[in-house]
């Protein structure tokens, strides 16, 4: 999951229109108050929100190659943009293909010719509430002092990827990460240079896991959960070795690691994973700490 930490960002609108004038158009429209991408074909949007992801997509319907409706369904396929707001501008004004368009999911529908300030107007719109959409996931699913996934994702995540792998009867590898002697360091530092420290682990530990699929999350405390699906048992303790020695250069504290690794069976649930992988983490504290157990 990435992290928006801008508190005010300046939002991205993609127009797609194969017509170059309808760009221009658009594009003097909003360009004071957003930032503005251009694609001229269906084909030409899909690549550049892999680049990045828009927060709004502006689309005509009538276009060579992928038309307007066939390059929102694409879109929907990319995870990135899956709940971006998509507006379609038209001359297709015609009741049957409006209902087409937004009955395909899309936010709003606009024809052509049209009233540059109602435009406007129905961007912001969209924008606003896309921006409250996101803030309103970050809320639920983010951590407010690290911005760490927060226990709730974790559980979000557990249950899609446990079913995942049940399905695939592939591994998944669960790790409990902990700080070492951190309530020595509160009662040495101070509690707010506590929470400074957290959030420090929590950005080496967003940025070692954040290149994967693996979910690392807040579980509590000084206590952070990773899910590795995919991952054999190998691959996983090494990927968390990786993640406790960066802890261990890059800050004021270490961590220790207790990992289990399974693939699903009716006789083998989640919590037995967990258990398994607190279990561990007993022994690596045991061991002295600053290492990991699996
Ligand atoms: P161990 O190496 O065995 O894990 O020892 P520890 O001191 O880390 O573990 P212990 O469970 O004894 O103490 C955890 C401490 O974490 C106590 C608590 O005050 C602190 N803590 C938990 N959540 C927060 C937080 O949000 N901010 C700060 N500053 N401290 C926290
Ligand atoms: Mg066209
Ligand atoms: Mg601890
Ligand atoms: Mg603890």
């Amino acid at each position: 999951m990435q992290i928006d930490t801008r508190v005010e960002p300046v939002q991205r609108v993609l127009i797609v229109d194969d017509e170059v004038i309808n760009l221009k158009v658009l594009s003097n429209l909003l360009r004071d108050e957003v930032k503005v991408v251009l694609a001229k074909s269906g084909e030409q949007a899909i690549h550049r929100v892999k680049e990045c992801p828009p927060d709004l997509i502006i689309l005509d319907v009538k276009m060579p190659g992928m038309d307007g409706f066939e390059t929102l369904l694409a879109l929907r396929q990319i995870a990135a943009v899956a709940q971006v707001p998509i507006i379609f501008i038209t001359g297709m004004s015609d009741d049957h293909y409006e209902e087409k368009g937004l009955l395909l999911g899309a936010a709003d529908y606009i024809f052509k010719p049209f009233h540059p300030g109602i435009v406007k107007a129905r961007v912001h719109t969209h924008l606003q509430l896309a921006r409250q959409r996101n803030l309103l996931e970050q809320l639920a699913n983010r951590d407010s002092l690290t911005s760490l996934a927060n226990r709730r994702y974790y559980k979000k995540f557990l249950q899609q990827a446990w079913l995942n792998a049940s399905q695939a009867q592939e591994p998944i590898s669960l790790a409990i990460l902990d700080i070492d002697n951190f309530k020595q360091y509160n009662d040495h530092h101070g509690h707010d240079e506590g929470d400074k420290l957290l959030q420090n682990v929590s950005a080496l530990l967003e940025s070692h896991f954040c290149q994967s699929r693996q979910l690392i999350s807040r579980f509590g405390g000084e206590e952070f959960v990773a899910l590795m699906p995919g991952l054999s048992q190998l691959q996983a303790r090494d990927f968390i070795g990786e993640a406790v020695a960066i802890v261990a250069s890059d800050s004021d504290v270490t961590i220790s690691a207790g990992g289990a690794s399974c693939v699903p069976s009716d006789t083998y649930t989640s919590s037995d994973l967990f258990s398994q992988a607190d279990k561990a983490l007993y022994l690596a504290k045991d061991n002295g700490k600053n290492c990991v157990v699996w």
